[in-house]
């Protein structure tokens, strides 16, 4: 037998290929995992980056900076240059004008082009220094020489062209943690809380600088430690010295750390004996304790605050407004030059005269003050008017209050969306309505917009959000803060080589999920613009039968208004007429039906039964056919993922082949009990053809989940 060893040998080196690129990851790494390029990307790489070199002395910021190439060089390149102090060719370098004096100088072709990328701002060009070929990144900051680095390493691992240039389009770029002292993490579905406040100030975990990693390297440069539903001992001097400790890992990286205040603090600390926003023994209390929190975090950000809303206090408890209420706390930060972020997430507090419509009462409390609000306030405000559901127009106060900044809040983790278990990318969510402003003259949103924030989805799992796909959600809302423009499939594309590898077999189907998902979850749990039908508390499953809760708006019947006569909530002049909140353009094609987004119809329109659809269908079948192709679209993803299966490593496949099969049970658990509710109500027959729920309605209504994650 004749044995061709060449052939052979070629076998044998794909079989190990194969094994390498399939060894088994368990997501720690996030889209930092820096493996091994092919042979043509590595001599790229390496021919911009034969050695590293910063000018003049490096700060912590810079350590980090040429820490973070070297670690990926050498995770792409199997050998990482080390430091040099001369340039030469083929180096990598980095530097600022003050670092490197000819690019101040008048003549630098690169002078005008760095004076409009701001602070955080970088550039990338191969060019000419000194004599020698270089690669250089360039920013005026050494904050901004950091982003230029995780920028460059991310062409490098996707093998993107280098990016001329950018800057940051807002200036706030933030998480907001709603993790409790006691490590518990309110809508939390990785684990614990990474904040271990027990063992802080002494214990560091190195999570905090992996964590500091992850999101320098998407932009974010705040991040609030604990929970909205604040407690009073997280201002106490013991909690201030842990929140000191974390600032401390997360300053070289950029990230300055902020609190969410609770508004009765002083009172409960028994300091003061109101909470007054305008009494002078308040507001000497809580100038006293900005200094004291300055003294301990020379950067510390400011305060959050959830006033007045779901049981927090706030400065109506004294007949006060929001506005003297931030003011008050903005005042005592400003001399630090300190902000307030005051959510604007209020509905009427037990007991208050109900508004006919909870989606209007933000407007109605805030729209009046604009012009109110200190200098050094935001306000900010959630995507959309409700909660965090799987699909909402725009919030109306974006665009409706032109003199105070607003922040855009949105929720990274899927409370609403199936938890860490479904796959939802938010990506399309983000980008939904971050473009609204194209589809109105008055320009609603990003003209408003100086800030993001994302509640987060991290938390102690080892894969930090619960699931593979969840880290894509803490990604994109990062990209996205950085640039409200961009793209949620270029996006989804970049993360999915940073985090499965650049393999054209593996990125682009894995893409295509990524597209269809959040699509998917709207479909098989709140089609056509229902919303809020979700379980009690938890908001897990559907209930959307439940109507006996204490507060009306806390029923999903009171969202979906279904009875035999029809479906919907009627928001235009004949119903609640929350509609009025919008700009005139934006009122008068949703006042219409038929001319209503068919993604928003039962948000703004009760219509009948029958309805008729632009499909052609009736309005009863049409949401049958929703609930069908929100299944169908689950059973495909786990399908498209079972395709994927030789081409990922075992342990995130099994992951997250397991997710997906729950997805599918999931899916029919919406699917079914919704369509046994809304036929119990319509007293509709089913079109042939489309399956009937595989129990009875009592059943889906017997269904309890005391022990659901997530709660506070
Ligand atoms: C932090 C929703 C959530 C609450 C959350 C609240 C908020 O109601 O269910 O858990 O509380 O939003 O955003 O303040």
């Amino acid at each position: 037998m004749r044995i061709n060893f060449s052939a052979a040998l070629a076998a044998l080196l794909l079989t190990l290929c194969a094994t390498a690129a399939a060894a088994d990851e368990d997501g720690y790494d996030l889209w930092l995992r820096y493996r091994p390029l092919d042979r043509t990307a590595q001599a790229n790489v390496q021919s911009q980056a034969r050695s590293i070199v910063l000018p003049g002395a490096a700060s912590p910021t810079t350590q980090a900076a040429v820490a973070e190439l070297q670690r990926g060089l050498a995770g792409m390149l199997g050998k990482a240059p080390a430091p040099a102090s001369r340039i030469a060719d083929g180096a990598l370098l980095l530097a600022t004008p003050a670092r490197l004096p000819e690019l101040a100088a008048v003549a630098s072709p690169l002078r005008a082009e760095l004076a409009t990328l701001g602070n955080e701002g970088y550039l990338q060009r191969q060019t000419r220094v000194q004599g020698h070929n270089v690669t250089l990144i360039a920013a005026n900051s050494d904050i901004g020489l950091l982003y230029g680095a995780y920028a460059w390493l991310r062409d490098a691992g996707t093998g993107a062209r280098l990016e001329a240039s950018s800057a940051p389009k807002l200036s706030l770029r933030l998480l907001n943690h709603w993790d409790n002292l006691d490590r518990t993490v309110e809508r939390g579905y990785a684990g614990q809380s990474i904040w271990d406040w027990w063992a802080l100030p002494d214990i560091k975990d190195q999570r905090y600088t992996d964590y500091a990693r992850a999101n320098a390297s998407l932009g974010i440069n705040g991040t609030v430690l604990n929970n909205v539903n604040s407690k009073p001992e997280v201002l106490t001097a013991p909690f201030i010295a842990k929140a000191a400790a974390v600032a401390d890992v997360l300053r070289p990286y950029g990230i300055k750390v902020y609190l969410s205040a609770r508004f009765s603090t002083p009172l409960e600390l028994k300091e003061t004996s109101t909470a007054d926003p305008l009494s002078p023994e308040v507001r000497a209390w809580w100038q006293r304790k900005a200094d004291e929190i300055y003294k301990a975090i020379p950067d510390f950000g400011g305060f959050l605050v959830k006033a007045n809303s779901e049981g927090q206090p706030g400065p109506q408890d004294y007949h006060r407004t929001h506005a003297d209420g931030a003011n008050m706390l903005a005042a005592a930060v400003a001399p630090h030059k300190g902000i307030v972020m005051w959510r604007a997430f209020v509905y009427a507090p037990k007991g208050a005269h109900l508004a006919d419509d909870r989606a209007r009462q933000a407007y109605e409390e805030f729209k009046p003050l604009d012009g109110d609000f200190s200098a050094n306030v935001l306000v900010q405000v959630k995507n959309g008017a409700i909660d965090f559901q799987p699909r909402e127009p725009f919030h109306p106060l974006f665009g409706a209050m032109p003199k105070t900044p607003l922040m855009m809040e949105f929720q990274i983790a899927k409370e609403y969306l199936g938890y860490s278990t479904d796959m939802a990318y938010l990506g399309t969510l983000f980008e939904e309505t971050l473009e609204s402003d194209t589809k109105t003259a008055a320009g609603a949103v990003a003209n408003t917009l100086t800030g993001m924030a994302g509640v987060a989805n991290i938390g102690s799992d080892r894969n930090w959000a619960g699931s593979q796909f969840d880290q894509a959600n803490w990604y994109a809302f990062g990209r996205m803060a950085w640039n409200p423009q961009a793209k949620a499939r270029d996006i989804a594309a970049e993360w999915a080589a940073l985090t499965f590898g650049p393999d054209k077999r593996v990125a682009p189907p894995i893409v295509d999920m990524m597209m269809i998902s959040r699509e998917t979850v709207v479909n098989y749990m709140t089609p056509l613009g229902l919303h809020h039908i979700m379980g009690t508390g938890h908001h897990f499953g559907p209930a959307p039968w439940v109507d006996n809760l204490e507060r009306p708006d806390w029923n999903p019947v009171y969202y979906h208004r279904a009875s035999r006569d029809g479906i919907g909530f009627d928001r235009t002049a004949k119903g609640s007429n929350a509609l009025e909140q919008y700009a005139p353009e934006i009122a008068r094609q949703y006042a219409d039906p038929k001319t209503t987004p068919e993604q928003y119809l039962l948000w703004f329109h009760h219509l009948p039964w029958d309805y008729a659809m632009p499909s052609g269908r009736t309005l009863w079948a049409e949401l049958l056919t929703r609930y069908d192709q929100g299944l169908a679209d689950a059973r495909s993803l786990h399908a498209r993922w079972v395709a994927l299966k030789p081409l990922i490593d075992a342990r995130r496949y099994t992951e997250e082949e397991q997710r997906l099969t729950r997805q599918v049970n999931n899916a029919i658990l919406w699917r079914d009990a919704c369509i046994a509710y809304f036929q119990s109500v319509s007293g509709l027959a089913l079109p042939p053809g489309v399956q009937a729920p595989a129990h009875p309605l009592d059943y889906y209504k017997s269904l309890s989940y005391p022990y659901a994650p997530g709660r506070g």
